[in-house]
């Protein structure tokens, strides 16, 4: 299951348009994964407010989005292109793995929802591939 040259193609294209929304993107996306998926309020319980779109919402949304941006950038080699942002995962903050496809989930609702046009069955397994790449760059310095 690796990503084809048009894979990424089609993945970079739709980041473009998805760059300059990314602020709104992100604070959907995490405000989802906190109601929808409890669990994962464990690791963000020294926010003051972990109501979608607070403050501490927003600043996150904003920082996970450059982390996938910079996964795009790094589409070619993501293991090394997330190392360090795999290191801080694993060893510092400790989240398990299996978040990673929760938040990965959370997104690709987010993006059929504004993208509804652009985000047919092949744009979303292109994206669906692309983001389980992530997750999985992201939870390789577990071991
Ligand atoms: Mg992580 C910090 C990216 C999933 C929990 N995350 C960060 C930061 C980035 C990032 C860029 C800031 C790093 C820094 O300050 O240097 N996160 C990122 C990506 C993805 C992801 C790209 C998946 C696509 N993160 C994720 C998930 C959880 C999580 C699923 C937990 C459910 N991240 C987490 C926490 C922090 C970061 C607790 C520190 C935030 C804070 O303390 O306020």
């Amino acid at each position: 299951m690796s990503l084809s040259a048009k894979d990424k193609k089609l993945v970079k294209d739709f980041w473009a348009k998805v760059a300059p929304k990314a602020e709104e993107i992100g604070n959907d996306a995490l405000s989802r994964m906190i109601v929808v998926y409890p669990q994962t309020k464990t690791y963000f319980s020294h926010w003051p407010d972990l109501s979608p779109g607070s403050a501490s919402v927003k600043a996150h949304g904003k920082k996970v989005m450059l982390g996938v941006d910079l996964a795009v950038k790094n589409i070619d080699d993501l293991l090394n292109g997330l190392l360090t942002l795999s290191e801080l995962h694993a060893f510092q903050l400790r989240v398990d793995p299996a978040n990673f496809k929760i938040l990965s989930h959370n997104l690709l609702v987010v993006l059929a929802n504004k993208f509804p046009n652009e985000f047919d069955p092949v744009l979303h397994t292109a994206m669906d591939k692309f983001l389980s790449k992530v997750a999985l760059a992201l939870s390789d310095k577990y071991r």
